[in-house]
C-alpha cells in the first residue's frame, strides 16, 4: 500500500520514476545535482525517493534570480500581489490530496491531518497574507518646523528560509506568506527528512502565477545547503525553525555576518491544571498536546503540572483517553498517532525513556500495542519525576509526557517558569483573576487560557528565552520582514 501511494506520488514530480526528484530553481524544475539523499517512509522504513542535492550553481541561480524577483514583486500594485496570494491558497487547496499524501508518506503525520487540517491552514496562512500586501502602512512623524518626515518600509529583497521536518507543509507556508506578502523573494530549504511537500508548493505558487524566481526550494544538509544560505551575499534575511542549538549557531553566524535573523527554537512547555477548572477538558486537552504529531511538536505541553488534589482523578481520566487513542499506520484515515520520522529520532526518544526508568521515573501509561514494521514508540507518561531529571528538562520531539505535582498557586508558577525554554504554555482554571496573574508571570511567548494550540495568522507566534527570537505572524511579523527607512524632506530652503 505505500509502495503503492509512494509511486502515485512520484508522478507528481518530473522524470523517470527511478531518476532523484529535482530542486526547484526559480520555479522551474532544475534536473543537475551535487548528489543525493534518500528520504525514507517512517511507517515502514523503507525508502520512499531519491532526492536531489542542490550544487552551487543552482544555489547562485536560485539567489540571482531572487534578486530580480524580488524587485519586479516590490514594484508591483499591492492589490496584485494580493490577487496572486489568494490565487496560491486556491491552489494549494486544489492539490490538498497529494501536498496531504506527500507529508503522511514523508514523516508519517496522519493523512486526515495533513491532507484536511495543514493543507487548510497552509492555504488559510496565503490569504491571510494576501490581504495585508496593499495594507503595509508607513508613517508620518510630527518633527521640527521646516521638513517631513515619512518613515517608510522596505521588503529585505531575499529571504533565506531553513525550516524542520515536524510539519513540513505548514512550516514551509509560514515562512513563505509571509514573506512574499512583505514584497520579499524566498529560497527555502526545507529538513533533509522531508523535502517533498515544500517542492509541491513551491512549483504550485510558480503554477499560480508568481513571478518566475520569486520562489526556489533547495535540498541538501543543513551543514552546506543550509549555511551556504545563511552565508550568501544575495540573501539579507534568515527565518529559521528547528533545534536550539542549531539555531544558535546560525543566529551567531548572522551576528558576524550582520544579518537580520528571526529563530522559532524548541520548547518544553508547561500545561497547569488547577482543581477549579474544566477536568474533561483539560484531560482531552492534555493528551491531545502531549501526543500530537507524535509528540513532535515545538509547542506540545511535554510537563504536565497538577494540582495534587486532583492528580490521581485526572491521570485516570488520561490513561482512558490514551488507551483510546489509535496508533497506527498514518495513511488510515482513522489513525491518531503516526511513527516517530526516523529511526534517529526513535533512538533518541528510546534513550530518553530509558534514562528516566534508570532514575527512577514510574510509567503511568497504559501499555498498547504498535505496528510490526516502522519507527512507532508508545505514548509515556511518567510520574514520580524530579524537577532535575532529563526528561523533564529537555525537549524530547516524542511521545513522552512527564507529570510533576504542586500545592499552590505559586509553587506551580515556580515549575512551570524552571525551564531554560519559553515558547508556550496553557493553563486551566476556573478563576479568571488566577488566569490573568498567571498569564502575566508566565515566561513563554504564548499562553493559552483553557484552550491548547490556538493559532492564527494575525497573532503573533514566537518562544522567549531560548526558545526563539523574533515573531512569526501578525503585524509584529511585518516588522521583522521589511526595513526601516526615515526619509527627511525640506519644506524651506535648509539653514544648519
Ligand atoms: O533539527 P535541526 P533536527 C529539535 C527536536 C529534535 C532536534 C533535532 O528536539 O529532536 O531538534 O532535530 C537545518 N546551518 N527540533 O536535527 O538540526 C536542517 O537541515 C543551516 C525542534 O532535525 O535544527 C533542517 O532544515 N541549517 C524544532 C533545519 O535546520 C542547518 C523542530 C532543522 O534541523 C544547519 C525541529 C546549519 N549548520 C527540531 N544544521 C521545533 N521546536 O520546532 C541543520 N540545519
Amino acid at each position: 500500500r505505500h509502495a503503492e501511494a509512494g509511486r502515485e506520488l512520484r508522478r507528481h514530480f518530473p522524470g523517470d520514476l527511478s531518476e532523484p526528484v529535482p530542486n526547484l530553481v526559480a520555479g522551474e524544475w532544475s534536473p543537475d545535482s551535487d548528489g543525493t539523499f534518500e528520504t525514507i517512509d517512517p511507517a515502514t522504513g523503507a525508502p520512499l525517493m531519491a532526492v536531489s542535492i542542490a550544487g552551487v550553481a543552482q544555489i547562485e541561480a536560485a539567489t540571482a534570480a531572487a534578486v530580480d524577483a524580488a524587485s519586479v514583486w516590490w514594484q508591483m500594485d499591492g492589490q496584485d500581489r494580493s490577487r496572486l496570494l489568494r490565487a496560491a491558497a486556491d491552489a494549494i487547496r486544489s492539490h490538498g490530496a497529494v501536498l496531504g499524501l506527500a507529508d503522511t508518506l514523508d514523516v508519517g503525520r496522519p493523512i486526515k491531518d495533513t491532507a484536511t487540517r495543514d493543507v487548510e491552514r497552509a492555504a488559510r496562512l496565503f490569504e491571510f497574507w494576501a490581504g495585508t500586501t496593499d495594507r503595509l502602512r508607513g508613517a508620518a512623524v510630527p518633527v521640527q518646523p521646516g521638513f517631513t518626515n515619512v518613515v517608510v518600509r522596505e521588503p529585505f529583497g531575499v529571504v533565506g528560509a531553513i525550516t524542520p521536518w515536524n510539519y513540513p507543509l505548514t512550516n514551509a507556508a509560514a515562512k513563505l506568506a509571509p514573506a512574499l506578502a512583505t514584497g520579499n523573494a524566498v529560497v527555502l530549504k526545507p529538513a533533509e527528512e522531508s523535502p517533498l511537500s515544500a517542492l509541491l508548493l513551491g512549483r504550485i505558487l510558480h503554477t499560480a502565477g508568481l513571478p518566475a524566481g520569486l520562489v526556489s526550494v533547495l535540498n541538501g544538509p543543513g551543514e552546506t545547503t543550509g549555511s551556504a544560505l545563511v552565508e550568501h551575499p544575495n540573501i539579507e534575511k534568515i527565518t529559521f525553525t528547528g533545534s536550539t542549538s542549531v539555531g544558535r549557531l546560525i543566529g551567531g553566524r548572522c551576528g558576524t555576518l550582520l544579518k537580520s535573523v528571526s529563530l522559532e527554537l524548541g520548547g518544553k512547555s508547561p500545561f497547569l491544571v488547577f482543581p477549579d477548572s474544566d477536568l474533561v477538558a483539560a484531560a482531552d486537552a492534555a493528551t491531545f498536546t502531549a501526543f500530537l504529531n507524535a509528540g513532535q511538536t515545538c509547542t506540545a505541553g511535554t510537563r504536565l503540572l497538577l494540582h495534587a488534589s486532583v492528580a490521581d482523578e485526572f491521570l485516570e481520566m488520561m490513561r482512558e483517553r490514551i488507551s483510546r487513542l489509535r496508533i497506527g499506520d498514518p495513511l488510515d484515515e482513522s489513525t491518531d498517532v503516526g511513527p516517530l520520522v526516523s529511526e534517529r529520532q526513535l533512538q533518541t526518544v528510546r534513550a530518553y525513556v530509558e534514562s528516566a526508568t534508570s532514575e527512577g521515573a514510574q510509567r503511568l501509561s497504559p501499555l498498547v500495542s504498535l505496528p510490526a514494521m516502522g519507527w512507532f514508540h508508545e505514548p509515556v507518561v511518567f510520574g514520580n519525576v524530579s524537577p532535575m531529571m532529563k526528561v523533564v528538562r529537555e525537549e524530547i520531539f516524542g511521545p513522552v509526557l512527564s507529570v510533576l505535582t504542586f500545592r499552590d498557586e505559586e509553587e506551580a508558577l515556580a515549575m512551570a517558569n524552571d525551564t531554560e525554554y519559553g515558547l508556550a504554555a496553557s493553563v486551566w482554571t476556573g478563576d479568571g483573576a488566577r488566569a490573568a496573574r498567571l498569564s502575566s508571570a508566565l515566561q513563554a511567548g504564548l499562553v493559552w487560557v483553557n484552550c491548547v494550540h490556538q493559532l492564527h495568522p494575525g497573532s503573533p507566534y514566537g518562544g522567549h528565552k531560548t526558545s526563539g527570537v523574533g515573531v512569526e505572524m501578525g503585524d509584529e511579523a511585518v516588522a521583522q520582514l521589511m526595513k526601516v527607512k526615515s526619509v527627511w524632506t525640506a519644506v524651506q530652503t535648509w539653514q544648519s
